[in-house]
């Protein structure tokens, strides 16, 4: 008997990616007038119903997803596996979760953010400086009170409020559209001015207010680590008084260092974090390959931070501070994927015996 051949073409698919030839009065896409580009979404999103959603959700969703990446004939090769593990970054992926390009392949995967989410909860506010398309801020707001989730690119914002709409979510998380470098230096020129005649209502800003910003009881900072390549071997140029002719060396220790993250070195962002919330709890998430020593520096800059204010409770806190760094597996625990170095109280309060993250 003839063996039943395994389907391995993606090319069956392709075609819905394609306008579609629908009628101008097809129901998906009443709302949109007649220069919208008709997609078949049941071929991304099986599990999304269009008829479900409100006239203004369906032209959200049909204005994000040109901007998104679909299907795998789109993804550039190197980014074409994030595809595959889509169900492990957004378990509801079918029923609608849109990314661009950037947000596939710097996403947290679902069972990460859940943990680290877990680790971080709070009766208080969580702050996400760089929130990107959702993925933690969706489980941030399943165990956290008040979700604010800053992000400056204003599609990535967008992608994050509908991920969060179709994990019912998004009513527990503030949105805020702009650069977070902002926000830590407008809140380290407020404290510094020891907030004189402010009251709790007062915008500090777009929209975050004092007493927002006296309510954070931990920052979770995901930033960008250099693109798709940052755990790849980097190739050095060097040359010598002695010996001027220009010769190159690749590094086979691929450590990477804080100072790759963007928009500044990582450890001055933790620097600048320190300065501008009043907690110590800071949960940064990092490459795999992260230098321990440098995370075990950014302990240090916390106590020499918080000692400097003698009247702050965070100082006790300080005092106590050490670093705990938990290394993240995917696919069922076979794949190292990530680090997350978790500071303050969110270090001092684990147990080792309770916390280990398999009993999570
Ligand atoms: P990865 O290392 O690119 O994937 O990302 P993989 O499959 O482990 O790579 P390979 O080298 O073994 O083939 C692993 C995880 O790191 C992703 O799922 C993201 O959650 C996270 N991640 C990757 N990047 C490039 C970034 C980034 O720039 N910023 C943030 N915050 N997270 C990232």
């Amino acid at each position: 008997m003839a063996k039943k051949r395994k389907r391995t073409s993606l090319a069956p698919y392709v075609q819905h990616l394609a306008p579609s030839s629908s009628p101008p009065n097809d129901r998906n896409h009443e709302p949109h007038g007649d220069n919208v580009v008709h997609h078949n979404l049941s071929a991304y999103h099986p599990d999304l119903s269009p008829e479900s959603l409100s006239a203004s959700d369906l032209a959200e969703y049909s204005s994000l997803l040109p901007l998104c990446m679909v299907h795998p004939s789109t993804f550039p090769p190197n980014t074409r596996k994030y595809w595959r593990h889509r169900f492990s970054l957004f378990s509801l992926y079918s029923s609608g979760c849109l990314l661009d390009e950037q947000s596939w392949y710097s996403v947290t995967p679902e069972c990460v953010a859940f943990r680290i989410a877990k680790r971080c909860a709070t009766d208080r506010v969580i702050v996400d400086l760089f929130a990107g398309a959702g993925g933690n801020a969706i489980q941030f707001a399943m165990t956290c009170n008040k979700v604010l989730a800053v992000e400056l690119d204003p599609v990535k914002l967008r992608l994050a409020r509908w991920n969060a709409k179709v994990y019912g979510v998004e009513d527990r998380i503030q949105f805020v559209d702009g650069d977070s470098m902002e926000l830590l230096e407008k809140l380290q020129k407020w404290r510094k001015e020891k907030r004189k005649d402010g009251s709790g209502d007062e915008e500090l800003w777009k929209g975050i207010t004092a007493a927002d910003s006296d309510a954070v009881e931990v920052v979770f900072l995901s930033p960008p680590w250099g693109g798709v390549d940052y755990a790849q071997p980097t190739t050095t140029i060097t040359s010598t008084a002695d010996d001027p002719a220009p010769s190159t060396s690749t590094s086979a220790a691929l450590v990477y260092s804080l100072s790759s993250i963007l928009p500044i070195d990582g450890v001055e962002l933790f620097s600048r974090v320190c300065s501008a919330f009043d907690t110590t709890n800071i949960a940064y998430y990092l490459p795999r390959n992260t230098s321990l020593d440098q995370l075990s520096h950014l302990e240090k800059l916390i106590t020499t931070r918080h000692n400097s204010e003698p009247d702050t409770s965070a100082v006790t806190k300080a005092n106590k501070s050490r670093a705990k760094v938990e290394y993240q597996y995917v696919n069922y625990g076979s794949k190292l994927s990530s680090l997350t170095a978790y500071y303050g109280q969110l270090a001092t309060e684990w147990d080792d015996q309770v916390d280990d993250w398999h009993k999570s």
